[in-house]
């Protein structure tokens, strides 16, 4: 594996889903194969869970990690080609990507969505730029439009919680007071669509997500019919993806309660587990109660981020 980006770049789930279940069971099996080998993680953007597990992550496979800031102590970064470079911006990233490349193994990158231009978001500029001049192998850490660590450490957490052979899993959209980006709703379609589920989406009109990644999911307008006899409920805050509503591609339009998920909400479901990514707000997406359950899987999902990461770290190790 030389991008890990989309659902297709894991190969068989069925298969993948056994290498995380056999990490789990020994997360140090692997730890020769990262030897004299190192990781560079690179953050646009803040992080707690994929910094943490990620770098925990290469440090089971035995390998090096650096982990780069790159808006803290780093030289600011220009990614526009063809500009006259007069301004705060004092290096370019057509140097630095082959720099960093030059230094590590495999590179992490995060840089979200910075919702100027759908276009350049939806092209993946940045990422695309680390493929193409790194010359080592890139992982996506949550880029303009996905987040394949997080998407398969859900698909992890689902299998092992569910209790039916095909579980309805409903991807809920809830209220935030900011414009967050559309990249860890993407995936969790774009996976869900691949996994052996019975996937439904509910948000309100305007959120449509990109057919990309939605493919031909069923899309249910009113948020407790699609909750009904729910086994998992996925929720998640986005903003405008600019499908329906192009002119307003990254803007928040809604922050309606009534779609906040409460109690009331998770009784319509058939004792549905409830699921974020975190980081998440109290009391806007979520209320105390229910993400303090037992129904609540938030931890046991972050802890399965460690697990995703060290698959997809091996397999791109036993590829070099
Ligand atoms: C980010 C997002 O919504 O994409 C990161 C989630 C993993 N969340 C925030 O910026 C709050
Ligand atoms: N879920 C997730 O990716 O969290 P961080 O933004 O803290 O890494």
């Amino acid at each position: 594996m030389r991008v890990f980006q989309n659902v297709q770049d894991i190969g068989p789930l069925g298969q993948a889903l056994q290498e995380a279940f056999e990490i789990k069971k020994d997360r140090y099996k692997y730890q020769q194969l990262g030897k004299n080998r190192t990781a560079l993680l690179i953050f646009f953007n803040n992080s707690l869970r994929t910094r943490l597990s990620t770098q925990k992550a290469a440090l089971n496979l035995g390998m090096n990690v650096i982990v780069l800031d790159v808006n803290q102590g780093a030289w600011k970064l220009e990614t526009e080609r063809g500009v006259i470079m007069d301004g705060d911006k004092s290096e370019h990233l057509l140097e630095a990507i082959p720099v960093m490349g030059s230094y590590c193994d495999l590179i992490g990158v995060r840089s979200f969505a910075t919702f100027a231009n759908r276009k350049d978001d939806y092209e993946e500029k940045v990422l695309n730029q680390f493929i193409r001049y790194s010359g080592k192998p890139v992982f996506f850490m949550e880029s303009a439009t996905v987040h394949p660590l997080q998407s398969f450490a859900d698909l992890i957490t689902i299998e092992e919680y569910k209790k039916k052979a095909r579980p309805k899993v409903v991807l809920t959209w809830a209220p935030h007071p900011k414009a967050l980006p559309q990249a860890v709703p993407n995936s969790f379609a774009q996976w869900m669509n691949a996994a052996d589920v019975d996937f439904v989406i509910t948000h309100p009109e305007g959120y449509e997500l990109d057919s990309v990644f939605a493919g031909n999911a069923r899309v249910e307008y009113d948020q407790l019919k699609a909750f009904e006899g729910a086994d998992f409920i996925y929720a998640k805050n986005w903003s405008c993806p600019g499908v329906t509503r192009p002119e307003a591609y990254g803007q928040v339009l809604s922050k309606d309660m009534s779609w906040t998920v409460d109690a009331a909400h998770m009784a319509v479901t058939d004792n549905a587990y409830f699921m974020h990514c975190l980081p998440v707000r109290r009391g806007m997406i979520v209320t105390d109660d229910v993400i303090e359950s037992p129904q609540s899987l938030v931890i046991p999902e972050a802890a399965n981020r460690e697990i995703s990461a060290t698959v997809v770290l091996k397999r791109m190790l036993q590829a070099l």
